[in-house]
Parts: structure tokens; C-alpha cells; sequence
């Protein structure tokens, strides 16, 4: 009963003790080679000539690459614009150029500064605002609209129009983008490579080398994180990877310092949101009128599908009766912005977050009620604004529960004593939801396929599409399969993952690896269950063990499934009471010749939006949660801290409750520190400033909310999902958003008759400017 265990993480003892084996701890191989990856020193132009001479010269260089030895240059998950290697336009300052090649990185650094470009320089875009200027546009999403939110707004009691800013968030990963290329023989290629999505980089490389992709395997143990950066933009540098090694036939090894990782990779995108919003004198919002920009940096990338996120998540966890939400991604010169924990969710849901503050503010009324009234309900109010029903819709409980649990009242109004006195300290208090739509709204994603293979001693492997980034998504699995078996967690081993066990795999992502992969897994233990029972049940029944015959197909084998039990190692016959152990069971199936493998392939059901129309299903269903943050800001410096954060998430039936206690509160922090002070600096070419620890602040420990409380409601209502759980790993970062909130509800303390402005990040800078215009 492996279930809903709290069963450490698969990798718990070798992250501690320093087993766990990451891309560069791999042992070097003979002849295996480094490569350093030099990029442009400009952000926009063209470059005219590259001069490598004198770097190839140096000692310690035994090759360098340019765009010129691929034999494709262009790669991109949705449309292939992006060179792998500059070709000549230059997309943003430190993109890479060119590929050093030696065995002693010292030796390599040296060289790097030998490399001369000659570049045509022009003006490049750095700003949304620029971009809209110059009508610079990746994509224009179709506007979703729900009502008539004209005549909505012109009937509307109260209208506030205004604009909501955030920055981007560089995913500071431990581990950097990290592959070793080994040429095989035939010109085949292995791939050991730190990617959330094998089957894509399997293709970039194969493409950018001229191969077939059955000569091309991708694999991936485990990434040090991932977080969405691993998704599309593994691949690249895979390809650096694969040149070298097939040109020079001797294993290659690319793994980013921190510093060029940073400069070099897409980060969370940046937006810039426009709205107008009507609403009646209780605050119930009537019409919202938005029109979302993203920076998408040089290229597409994923920008798209992150800009459809963002508007599918501009309610939030409100109902908008009227609505119409537009949507631009701008083209900029910057590294080409990714998928980043929420795809969009975040910027979108931030905004009506931000809006439902500054209503409160306007009203002169609790925020916490203004969210209250304009939640999704249960039987009424809950249709979004692309026509999805919500289905036992759990906000209005959330939301009931966590004012109750949090003591919300109480501390409202010692917030408001406190913040008269003249302490120099002002606090602040807030509530927010996340309502994060589960499934890839691209519908072909969302399929899987699982190899289960039983061995003769009965221990179990099992393989998928899913990597392992320290979600826990192989200890899932793990327990999904151990309990359809009946057997102890330790007997199943969770594979690494492989392009040649598993194909055409969707990545690791939108929070559904353990949703797809996890029910792939159980649909091919379900299928090896039914066979070995129709075993056990010729072993009841005394036929001889010769004349088993071969298992008929599923559906013929005349077996009550139910009359089965597989648990505590045996294989239980309810209505005769009869046991055979595990391994007597799989010994017996191996003797008659009983296939003990299965592959079973998995799709989501139930999924269909219209594009065209922008109506529809697109997810399977939605993880709610809802946060309380209490910061407290010195009014002198701006710096802040938080003092208290209550979280209620709904998981449906967590498959490992620990592990979502560690996606939720690790989320969280991570949220929290993109709202507050992870800002991205640029210099005024377009180069990357805060490319180090030293530069750019995410949360430590002292950072944390001083209080911390995590809980969980129950909801056996999902069947949607495998074993009726949820997925975990985004929905709560956009919980951290909370902090955020509670720093603007500080801010109206003190901000007189005008409504508090504040950008995200608060950085406490922020904060400090902030309050200066209200003295
Ligand atoms: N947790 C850890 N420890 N490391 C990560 O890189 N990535 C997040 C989330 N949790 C991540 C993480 C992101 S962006 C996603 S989409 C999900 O995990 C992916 O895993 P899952 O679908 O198996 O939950
Ligand atoms: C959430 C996601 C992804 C998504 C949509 C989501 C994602 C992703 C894609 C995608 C879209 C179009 C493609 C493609 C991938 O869509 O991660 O190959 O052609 O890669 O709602 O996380
Ligand atoms: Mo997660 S951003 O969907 O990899």
C-alpha cells in the first residue's frame, strides 16, 4: 500500500551523501574533450567576420566550431527560428558564437579572450515598450472574450484603468545546462544530457548533425533542477555537444559555468499588462478589459504557448462575467525568454490579483472580502472566461478555511493599531489564490508511454518519458507501480530515462509528469495484473502447468479483475481464499512462458479547446490553494521581511504527501522571491549584469517566512487523475505572488488618497522609492 506513503525520494541518500551522479560528475572518458562556449559581445547587429586563429593557436586548443560546421542552424520547439551558433544577425548580447575545444578548461578560459568579432552594430530593443514602439512582434494571440465587456464597462459604477509590470526570473538551477556527447559507432550518437525533454533534444541534434533520429539517443538520469529552463533550451547545447563529438570522434563535454548560463539562457518572461477593469460598489468585478505584452526575447522559443498561459490565468481564482483579454509576445534583445514554474500563469493571475488590491483600496474595503465576492462558485459563477466549468470547485472552501485558520481578523486589526503607532515599521497583510489549469494546452502533449518490466526474482524496472529534476516524479512512479503489484517500494527501480525505451515523450512538464507518466505506468500494470491473474487463476483450477495456454487478448480472458487482490507480496483469490506469493507467482508465469513485460501508452481524455473561438476544455482539471502573508517593511530603508505565511492547497489524494509538503513549500519561496528581490539588470548595450549570486538575490533561509504553516484539505472528488491526486508542481508558486500583495496592502497605510504603485519585484529599493512619493 505504497499510496499515499510518505516514502523518502529516490535520490533523498544520494543528494545527501553525494551519490547522486549529475552530467559533470560523470567520469571522464579516453579522449574525451571540453568545450566553452564564447558568446557575441553586442545585442543587436550583424556580425561581419569571426576571427579564431590566434585563439585556435593557443596551447590547450585543439578545435574550434562555428555556425558554419553545422549542417542545419536553426532550432526552435515551435517554430524553428533559432540559429544554435550565430550565423551572422545577432539576436542578444552574449549569444553563443563560437565553440572552444580543448581538454583543460583553465587552458580554454585563457584562449577565450583571443576570439575577435568584427560587428555591424545596431540599435537593439530593450523594453516592452520599446518593442510595441517598433512594432516589434513574435505572436499575436486570438483575444478571448466572454460577454460584452463594452457595454459591461460602460454601465459599470466604478472603473479603474491602469497597468501591472513584472521582470523576468533567472531559474537558478544548481546544476547548469550540462551534455557529453559519445560517438558511437555508424555515426550514431549518444546523449547523456541535463533536459527536461529527451525526445527534443534528440531531434535538435539530430537535425543540426544531419542524422535520422533513430541515430540519435538521448538520456537523461537526472537534472539538478529544471524548473522550465531545461525544457526547450537543453537542446542547443547538446548540439554544441554532438558537433564536436562526431567531428572529432572523441567524447565532448559542455557544462555552463554559473555566469554563462546565465548570460547565455532564457529566464522567465517579463510583462507588461494593460487593463481596464468595471466594478459595482461591493466590489464585484463586472468587466475586465486586458491586453497582455510578454518579452519573448530574440526568438520564439516557447513564448506563444506562455502568452496563452498568462491570458488563460488573467482570472485568477475570479470570476469575470465580461471579459476580452488580448495578448502580444515582443521581440527584443534579449536571450530568448522560456518556460519558467507556471508558463504565464503567474504574470496573468498577478495581474487581477494586483487589481483586486487596488479595488480594495479604492472602496476603502478589506481586500479579503472584495476577493470573498468575487470567487468562483460552486454552482453558480463557475464558468471561466474560456469557457471551462469548474467541477467541485474548492475556492470558496479554501478561501473560508484559511481565513479562520490564519486568524485573519484578529491580525487585520492589530495591523491597523500597529501600523498607527510611529514605529518606522509598517506591516501589511494579504491573501491569494492560485487556480492552475492541469494539461499542456498544445492537446498533442498530452500523452506518455511506460515499459514495466517484472524480472524472475519479482523486482520490478520501470521506464518512461518523465525526468527526474527533483520533483519526485520517479518516486511516484515507484509507488504507483509497487502498489499495483502489491510489493514493498523497494522492489521497483525507476529507470533512467531514454529516447530508445520511450519515444516521441512529451517534456517534463506543466506540472504533469507524474499525471501522464504515473498512469502510462499503472496502464501497463494493470495489463501484467490481469495476465498473471489469469495465471493464478489455471493454478486454482489444476490445470497442469503444459497446458496453460498462451494468455488470450485482455478483453477474452474471462477474469474478474476484482476478485484479485495484489498486496503484502502475494497474489490474493477473494472468492477462494487461495494466495500464491509474489516472486512463486512470477517464477510460474516465467516457466509457461507468460510474457512478464508490458509498454503501454497513455492519453489525457477529455481535452478539447477551439482556437479559433478561444473556447473550450483545455485542461483536465485545476489545482487550488490559497496563501496568507504577513511582511512587516522598515519604512526607512524599504527592506522587508516576512512574518508569516499560511498556505491550503487542495491536492485531491496526494500520491506522496511529503514530496508535494517540498513542492509546495519549495514553490513558494521560489514565487516569493521572483515578486520581491530577483531583479535582472542590463546594462545599456543589452549585456547581462547580474549574472552571479553576487548580483542577483534569490530568497535564503533568512528570508523565509518566519512562521511557516503548510496544510492540505481532503478531496477524494478527482478522477481525472491517477489514484484521484493532483499535480503540485507549479500550482503553488503562484502563491508566493501573496508577498507581493501584502507589501502593497502595507504600502495604503501610508499612501494617502492615491492608490499604491508598486512594480514587481518589490525590491526593497522599490518599496523605498514607493514610499518617498507619498512624504
Ligand atoms: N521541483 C524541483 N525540485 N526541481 C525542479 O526543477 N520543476 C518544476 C516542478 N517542481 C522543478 C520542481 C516545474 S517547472 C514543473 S513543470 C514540475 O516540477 C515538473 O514535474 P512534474 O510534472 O513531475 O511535477
Ligand atoms: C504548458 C506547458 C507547455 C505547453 C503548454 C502549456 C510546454 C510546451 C508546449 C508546447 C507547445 C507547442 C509545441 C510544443 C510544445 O506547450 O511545456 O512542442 O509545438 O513545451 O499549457 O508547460
Ligand atoms: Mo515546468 S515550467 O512546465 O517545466
Amino acid at each position: 500500500m505504497s499510496i499515499g506513503q510518505n516514502i523518502p525520494h529516490d535520490s533523498s541518500r544520494g543528494h545527501v551523501s553525494g551519490g547522486s551522479v549529475f552530467i559533470d560528475d560523470r567520469l571522464l572518458t579516453q579522449k574525451e574533450v571540453l568545450i566553452l562556449p564564447v558568446g557575441v559581445p553586442a545585442a543587436s547587429g550583424t556580425v561581419k567576420n569571426i576571427y579564431t586563429d590566434i585563439a585556435a593557436q593557443q596551447e590547450g586548443v585543439l578545435a574550434v566550431f562555428t555556425a558554419k560546421d553545422l549542417h542545419h542552424n536553426a532550432w526552435g520547439t515551435i517554430i524553428p527560428e533559432q540559429p544554435i551558433l550565430v550565423q551572422d544577425k545577432i539576436g542578444y548580447y552574449d549569444e553563443p558564437a563560437v565553440l572552444l575545444v580543448g581538454t583543460s578548461m583553465e587552458a580554454l578560459l585563457r584562449a577565450r579572450s583571443h576570439i575577435k568579432f568584427e560587428i555591424e552594430k545596431s540599435e537593439p530593443i530593450l523594453s516592452i515598450d520599446d518593442a510595441i514602439r517598433k512594432n516589434s512582434f513574435i505572436y499575436k494571440a486570438n483575444a478571448f472574450v466572454t460577454g460584452d465587456v463594452d457595454a459591461a464597462l460602460a454601465k459599470a459604477p466604478h472603473k479603474l484603468k491602469g497597468e501591472f509590470e513584472c521582470g523576468g526570473q533567472e531559474h537558478f538551477y544548481l546544476e547548469s545546462q550540462a551534455c557529453i556527447a559519445y560517438p558511437l559507432e555508424d555515426g550514431q550518437i549518444e546523449i547523456h544530457s541535463s533536459s527536461q525533454h529527451p525526445s527534443e533534444t534528440q531531434h535538435v541534434v539530430a537535425e543540426a548533425l544531419g542524422l535520422s533520429l533513430h541515430e540519435v539517443v538521448c538520456i537523461v538520469k537526472r537534472m539538478g533542477g529544471g524548473f522550465g529552463g531545461k525544457e526547450s533550451q537543453a537542446a542547443p547545447f547538446a548540439a554544441m555537444a554532438a558537433l564536436v563529438a562526431t567531428r572529432m570522434q572523441r567524447p565532448a563535454r559542455l557544462c555552463l559555468s554559473k555566469d554563462d548560463d546565465m548570460m547565455m539562457t532564457g529566464k522567465r518572461h517579463p510583462f507588461k499588462n494593460f487593463y481596464e477593469v468595471g466594478f459595482d460598489n461591493d466590489g464585484r468585478i463586472l468587466g475586465l478589459k486586458a491586453h497582455l505584452y510578454a518579452d519573448g526575447g530574440a526568438y520564439a522559443d516557447l513564448s506563444s504557448s506562455i502568452l496563452d498561459r498568462a491570458m488563460f490565468h488573467i482570472d485568477g481564482a475570479y470570476y469575470l462575467p465580461n471579459a476580452h483579454i488580448e495578448g502580444s509576445v515582443c521581440r527584443t534583445n534579449f536571450h530568448s525568454n522560456t518556460a519558467f514554474r507556471g508558463f504565464g500563469g503567474p504574470q496573468g493571475t498577478m495581474t487581477i490579483e494586483s487589481i483586486l488590491e487596488d479595488i480594495a483600496v479604492y472602496l476603502k474595503k478589506e481586500a479579503f472580502e472584495i476577493r470573498e465576492l468575487n470567487c468562483y462558485g460552486v454552482e453558480k459563477n463557475n464558468v471561466t472566461h474560456y469557457g471551462q466549468k469548474l467541477d467541485h470547485n474548492p475556492l470558496p472552501e479554501l478561501f473560508a478555511r484559511i481565513k479562520k485558520d490564519s486568524d485573519y481578523e484578529r491580525r487585520r486589526q492589530e495591523i491597523d493599531v500597529f501600523n498607527r503607532s510611529q514605529s518606522g515599521y509598517i506591516r501589511g497583510l494579504s491573501v491569494t489564490a492560485t487556480k492552475f489549469g492541469i494539461a499542456f494546452t498544445a492537446r498533442f502533449l498530452n500523452q506518455g508511454n511506460a515499459l514495466v518490466n517484472v524480472h524472475k526474482d519479482g523486482t520490478v524496472q520501470v521506464s518512461t518519458g518523465a525526468t527526474e529534476m527533483g520533483q519526485g516524479v520517479n518516486t511516484k512512479i515507484q509507488q504507483i507501480v509497487a502498489h499495483a503489484f502489491g510489493i514493498p517500494p523497494q522492489d521497483v527501480k525507476v529507470m533512467t530515462t531514454s529516447t530508445e525505451k520511450n519515444h516521441n515523450t512529451s517534456p517534463t512538464a506543466a506540472s504533469s509528469g507524474s499525471d501522464i507518466n504515473g498512469a502510462a505506468a499503472l496502464k501497463a500494470c494493470v495489463a501484467l495484473q490481469k495476465r498473471l491473474a489469469w495465471l493464478f487463476q489455471h493454478i486454482i483450477h489444476g490445470t497442469p502447468m503444459n497446458d496453460i495456454a498462451e494468455c488470450p487478448p485482455l478483453e477474452d480472458a474471462q477474469l474478474r479483475l476484482e476478485d484479485f487482490i495484489f498486496s503484502g507480496k502475494e497474489l490474493q483469490h477473494l472468492p477462494t481464499k487461495q494466495t500464491i506469493a509474489w516472486p512463486d507467482l512470477v517464477k510460474r508465469a516465467y516457466l509457461n512462458r507468460i510474457s512478464l513485460g508490458e509498454y503501454a501508452h497513455f492519453k489525457t481524455e477529455g481535452l478539447g479547446f477551439d482556437k479559433a473561438r478561444s473556447m473550450g476544455t483545455p485542461f483536465s482539471y485545476f489545482t487550488n490553494g490559497v496563501a496568507v502573508s504577513e511582511v512587516q517593511v522598515d519604512t526607512w530603508t524599504g527592506e522587508y521581511k516576512v512574518l508569516r505565511t499560511d498556505i491550503l492547497m487542495d491536492l485531491g489524494r496526494p500520491l506522496n504527501p511529503g514530496i508535494d509538503r517540498g513542492q509546495v513549500t519549495g514553490a513558494f519561496i521560489q514565487g516569493m522571491g521572483w515578486v520581491t528581490t530577483e531583479k535582472l539588470y542590463y546594462n545599456k548595450d543589452g549585456k547581462l549584469l547580474s549574472h552571479s549570486p553576487t548580483t542577483y538575490k534569490i530568497p535564503n533561509i533568512q528570508d523565509t517566512p518566519r512562521e511557516f504553516h503548510v496544510h492540505f484539505i481532503e478531496n477524494n472528488e478527482n478522477r481525472q487523475n491517477v489514484h484521484r491526486s493532483k499535480a503540485v508542481g507549479e500550482p503553488p508558486f503562484l502563491l508566493g505572488i501573496s508577498v507581493w500583495t501584502a507589501l502593497k496592502d502595507a504600502l495604503k497605510y501610508r499612501s494617502g488618497k492615491t492608490l499604491p504603485y508598486i512594480k514587481s519585484p518589490a525590491t526593497p529599493e522599490e518599496m523605498l522609492m514607493e514610499l518617498s512619493r507619498y512624504e
